[in-house]
């Protein structure tokens, strides 16, 4: 067994605009991979696996210690939801043909059913069925040729928002019933292609919010803006009744940048940013620091996600893998009743603010401020009941009066 500073959440190279979960320290995977025992993983006070009947191996095999950490089974469902929540990976595109990822991903049905070469839906994008490529500007959001060779951050993060369930191979993430991925190529990888290009970002983001995104997911940061991209973000993030609000999960790094960057940067009112927390339940060292607010801590280290053949799967640690892990356990409650009736407003006021950021789960205390009195840990907890729980959850699920309580203020809503 490696020692338990081994797999804590370290600092990673982040580039301009990809917190890298891109790290020197991945391990390429053989065949099986994410199947056999994970010696990091048991550093996790070992809570059992909380779903008997998921078959995917990595989760059978107790290697998603960060999965039931954040009690991601109870977004989970038999039955298809009726209102899944569609969730923007802003990164560097997404392998939509891996095994974790094809049948997860949102769709534009007028462009699926369409003509090939017409834009059938008028939205400005032709053929854009799963996403766009705003980098170069086409429908194609799989890692192109110019990034083989490198892995695809992009892959890794989807995964863990929203990797398929039950398909008995790899991995399960919070968001596997509840989150549909929309992907959005921001980034390249080389040259020019590989920096922020807040005109690039400030469509993306406009298109993101028009086709119906309700979690934009940045696992990555900048520091330069523009008035536009500052405009953009206000209307989403900030603005009171805005019909393109949306919830925007933003990366905190974790390599000791004395900030945190944009997005985490601005203090609006539906920013939630994920604090990175090793597995050995702290922060990880070197976290930036974060404008007080929505901050949950979230999972970065000993990871396993999806990456793009020959390898398949690979284990990661990083900032990169809190945000998205938070992205798809936001969704996944959201999506399930009676939170898929709220507006994005009321879930940030009545779930993250009212409910998980008053969890007595919180992480050790950090060396500095704002983190000296450790952060709230974010979790699905706030779907436990007393029939229906998770190992981490015991001992604080809601009462069944509260649960009754946002029911009725629910129903009350929808009567009006
Ligand atoms: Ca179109
Ligand atoms: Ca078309
Ligand atoms: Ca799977």
């Amino acid at each position: 067994m490696l020692p338990p500073q081994a797999c804590r959440a370290i600092a990673l190279p982040l580039a301009v605009l990809l917190a890298a979960a891109i790290s020197p320290s991945s391990t390429a995977a053989q065949a099986g991979f994410p199947c056999q025992p994970l010696s990091c993983s048991t550093l996790i006070p070992s809570l059992p696996v909380d779903e008997p009947h998921t078959n995917d191996c990595a989760y059978r095999a107790g290697n998603l210690w960060w999965l039931d950490y954040v009690a991601g089974s109870l977004a989970w469902t038999d039955t298809p939801r009726e209102k899944p929540v569609i969730v923007a990976v802003f990164d560097d595109g997404a392998d939509i043909d891996h095994e974790e990822l094809r049948n997860q991903l949102w769709t534009n049905e007028a462009e699926l059913h369409g003509r090939p070469g017409v834009d059938d839906d008028g939205n400005g994008y032709v053929d854009d069925v799963h996403g766009w490529n705003f980098v170069e500007n086409n429908a194609d959001v799989s890692p192109p040729a110019e990034c083989r060779g490198r892995l695809s951050h992009g892959t890794l993060m989807a995964s863990l928002i929203a990797a398929q369930r039950n398909n008995r191979v790899g991995i399960a993430a919070a968001g596997s019933d509840g989150a549909r991925l929309m992907i959005l190529r921001v980034v390249g990888c080389v040259g020019q292609n590989a920096s922020l290009d807040p005109e690039r970002l400030t469509r993306a983001l406009d298109y993101a919010t028009r086709m119906g995104a309700r979690v934009l997911s940045f696992s990555n940061h900048w520091y330069a803006s523009s008035p536009e991209l500052d405009r953009v973000f206000t209307e989403i993030a900030d603005r009171p009744g805005s019909p393109q609000a949306a919830l925007v999960v933003a990366s905190v790094p974790n390599k000791g940048e004395p900030l945190a960057g944009y997005p985490a940067a601005y203090a609006f009112r539906r920013v939630i940013r994920a604090i990175p927390i090793g597995n050995d339940d702290a922060l990880s060292p070197g976290t930036s620091p974060a404008p007080i607010g929505l901050n949950l801590g979230s999972p970065s280290a000993c990871v396993i996600g999806a990456s793009p053949r020959p390898e398949g799967y690979r284990l990661e640690q990083g900032s990169s893998n809190s945000t998205a892990i938070l992205s798809g356990v936001l969704a996944g409650i959201w999506s399930t009743p009676p939170y898929d009736k709220l507006t994005p407003d009321e879930f940030v006021a009545r779930v993250v603010r009212d409910r998980m950021l008053n969890t007595p789960r919180r992480s050790k205390p950090g060396s500095r401020p704002p983190y000296d009195h450790g952060v709230p840990l974010a979790d699905a907890c706030v779907l436990a009941t007393e029939k229906h729980s998770a190992g981490v959850c015991r001992g604080h699920e809601p009462t069944r009066n509260s649960v009754n309580e946002l029911q009725r203020h629910t129903s009350g809503r929808d009567s009006r």
